[in-house]
């Protein structure tokens, strides 16, 4: 058999996958430990998030149980590296050690073999790809037993409908570079940490699709804390992961080669570290090196083409090439003066800009030629603070004074999707209260504004619509908004 991961449609959505069949007993035997062991259900969850008064308030756990120190001291518990270019590396360490574990439990009760598959929601070639596999919300096993794969709540059961800037897409998968500029606040796989200009960012593909399915599958999917107890979140993951595989094995895609990030999370000697596969295994340590291809925690998918955007041809949906990503700049053009708090009505910020740079950004979009110089623009949302687990804000950009949005889908920037809003909010927190940061590229909004005579080369005006999580009570606060411009050289066909 072939030890790769495959997609979950292949086999069905169903009791007749054995896959399937295989992870509900797995887990439901995994789900009857309790806490305290390393390779329960609850436990593997916590590694993602953990928090003492969330888990008792959800009944997963109470005054006496006995919650191990290693979820609450940094090392095991509550470690999702979320906003930061850690996010992919670290979650497929923890999708390796989830797929042992369930692997060895599998083999115990079955003598099968088993691979984690995931969910390839994007699949444009499957018309039930939105749909959740019946197996997770079958109210029973094959033999009328209650189903775990059921047990943790959701919201919904499927992918729904939504206006196009708020749904999954793969437009991420355009970006050519992991990192761009010295903070690293552009490119696919989020922000550097560190550095003190710019708050933490979320990466192109950490944003949508990722973050957009958390939230639209909703309940536990939708929390942070929770999330890693549906058994769902890891065919989800899985797919996320396959998706920055594809990526990576793409030409024209740069990935980055920084010591920080390859030998990282750093503080030098710090390892991110997951458990074995059995209790007699010992626990593995590894760093973002050890994922990539050749590394001991790099799993290889059965398909790299349907439903990311890699065409039969093997090109990826691709933006204009810009060169290095360490020749190219990041420049700021302009910044909101103040905070915008985001209640249940929409709210405005603008950003002063100088006419003349504005221009000359304006103007290097358009480059196409070889050897000039190009530009891209960026609308970045720095610590945007919030009580929700989640929450949407839809953004556009110069909306005539009064007009209603929703009329005005030409002038639509994108949407924030908010994984964690409360969590990143906490100063006691993992991201220390920074909160969340998600950047836009508005380059095609803001040609096609220029077309239209809608852009003020010294004045940029941002709209802001609550869609969820946020009400007049209980806001949601953006720190800065301020325009970025990308510039790098276009490639020479040679090159
Ligand atoms: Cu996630």
């Amino acid at each position: 058999m072939a030890n790769e991961r495959v997609d979950v449609a292949a086999g069905g959505g169903g009791w007749d996958n054995p896959l399937l069949r295989n992870y509900a007993l797995a887990m439901r035997a995994l789900d009857a430990l309790p806490i305290s062991d390393q390779h329960s259900w609850k436990y593997l969850g916590a590694m993602h998030g953990f928090d003492v008064d969330i888990w008792t308030q959800s009944a997963l756990i109470d005054a006496g149980t006995a919650v191990p120190p290693s979820l609450t001291d940094d090392t095991f518990g509550d470690q999702c590296q979320h906003s930061t270019w850690y996010f992919l590396p670290w979650h497929r360490g923890y999708l390796f050690a989830f797929e042992a574990i369930v692997a060895a439990k599998v083999k115990e009760l079955t003598g099968d073999d088993w691979v984690l598959p995931y969910w390839n929601y994007l699949d444009a070639t499957n018309a039930a790809a939105r749909t959740v596999p019946v197996a997770f919300t079958a109210a029973t096993l094959w033999d009328g037993t209650p189903n775990p794969l059921a047990r943790y709540p959701r919201a919904r059961s499927a992918l729904p409908p939504v206006p196009p800037q708020r749904d999954i897409s793969l437009e991420g998968m355009k970006e050519n570079d992991f990192s761009v500029g010295a903070d690293g606040t552009l490119g696919l796989g989020g922000g550097t940490t560190g550095f003190a200009h710019f708050g933490e960012m979320a990466g192109e593909i950490e944003a949508n699709p990722h973050n957009v399915v958390h939230g639209m599958i909703g309940g536990y999917m939708g929390n942070p804390y929770l999330a890693g107890l549906d058994p769902l979140f890891w065919l989800h993951h899985c797919n996320i992961d396959r998706l920055w595989e594809a990526w990576m094995m793409t030409p024209g895609k740069t990935m980055t080669h920084e010591g920080d990030w390859l030998d990282g999370p750093g503080p030098i000697g710090r390892t991110f570290v997951m458990p074995g596969a059995t209790p007699a295994d010992a626990p593995f340590h590894y760093t973002a090196r050890d994922t990539l291809k050749h590394g001991r925690l790099h799993r290889d998918y059965d398909d790299l083409r349907k439903g990311t955007g890699v065409s039969g041809g093997g090109a990826l949906i691709a933006h204009t090439a810009m060169g290095a990503p360490e020749l190219q700049r990041v420049e700021l053009l302009g910044v909101s003066a103040d905070p915008v708090h985001v209640g249940s009505i929409p709210a405005a910020a603008s950003i002063a800009l100088e006419p003349v740079a504005a221009n000359v950004a304006i103007q290097m979009m358009g480059a196409s030629a070889p050897g000039s110089t190009i530009a891209r623009l960026y609308l970045a949302l720095e610590s945007i603070r919030g009580n929700a687990p989640y929450a949407t804000v839809d953004v556009y950009l110069n909306l005539p004074d009064g007009a209603a949005p929703d009329t005005h889908a030409d002038h639509v920037a994108g949407s924030l999707h908010l994984f964690g809003l409360d969590r990143a909010s906490r100063p006691d927190g993992g991201h220390g209260g920074n909160g969340l940061g998600q950047t836009l590229d508005i380059t095609d909004l803001a040609d096609q504004l220029v077309k239209a005579g809608d852009f003020d080369p010294a004045h940029l005006r941002v709209t802001l619509v609550p869609v969820e999580g946020s009400s007049e009570t209980d806001p949601i606060t953006v720190a800065r908004v301020s325009l970025l411009k990308r510039t790098g050289t276009i490639a020479q066909p040679s090159d």
